[in-house]
């Protein structure tokens, strides 16, 4: 894959937001990030139809401004929203069956630890999702912190490997995650809760 679309990985669903979540992404694809994931997930999140309805906008200012789309682990809406990639968790669907039904789509894996990397088909994947980096109130269960030397070691062991940082990440941190090796950051509050998004973006 092309890493450079790692280098500014925006996340949300409609439960990170304050305002209209279209309008959230409208700005922030305006502003430059690289690309967006869909996450409808936890406390307060759209389930169903009203799931499908909001992705079919978000998916539709993607295409407006040719950034590539990701879903989080929802396999029925990876058709139905027609996107460029699935991104899974540990927890979610196994990466060798999200493969076997999508070969042609982008596959991104969250990796926290030495045990779920060497237990992870890495070979299937094309990017990894290394964190949480920093603690993080966006994520209920979100695992513990593990700091940019988890990058560091991603990297060291696959030299290769599309690696985006996540978790707790914000404008005043980015830098480090980019030092330890990462291709890019993934956030959501950094933009979500920004002040001033364009600003942030371009910060980031
Ligand atoms: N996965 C690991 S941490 C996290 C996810 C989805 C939340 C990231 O949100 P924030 O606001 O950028 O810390
Ligand atoms: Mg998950």
């Amino acid at each position: 894959m092309n890493k450079q679309i790692l280098r500014k990985y925006f996340i949300m669903g409609s439960q990170d937001c304050t305002r209209d979540p279209v309008e959230i992404l409208e700005i922030a694809a305006k502003s430059g990030i690289t690309a967006f994931q869909y996450r409808e997930k936890g406390y307060g999140s759209l389930k169903g139809k009203e799931k499908l309805e909001l992705g079919k906008k978000l998916r539709a200012v993607c295409k407006r401004y040719h950034i590539p789309f990701f879903i989080n682990d929802d396999i029925e809406l990876a058709n139905a929203l027609d996107v460029d990639g699935i991104h899974v968790g540990q927890d979610d669907q196994p990466v060798e069956k999200v493969r076997e039904e999508f070969p042609h789509l982008l596959i991104g894996l969250s990796v926290s630890n030495w045990n779920e990397l060497n237990n992870s088909p890495i070979h299937l994947v094309d990017y990894i999702g290394a964190g949480p980096i920093y603690p993080t109130s966006t994520k209920t269960d979100a695992k513990a912190a593990v700091g940019v030397a988890w990058i560091k070691a991603i990297r060291h062991q696959y030299p290769d490997l599309p690696i985006v940082g996540i978790g707790g990440i914000q404008i005043d941190t980015a830098a480090y995650v980019m030092e330890a090796g990462a291709d890019g950051v993934a956030v959501i509050s950094a933009i979500t809760q920004a002040a001033n998004i364009p600003s942030s973006v371009e910060k980031l």
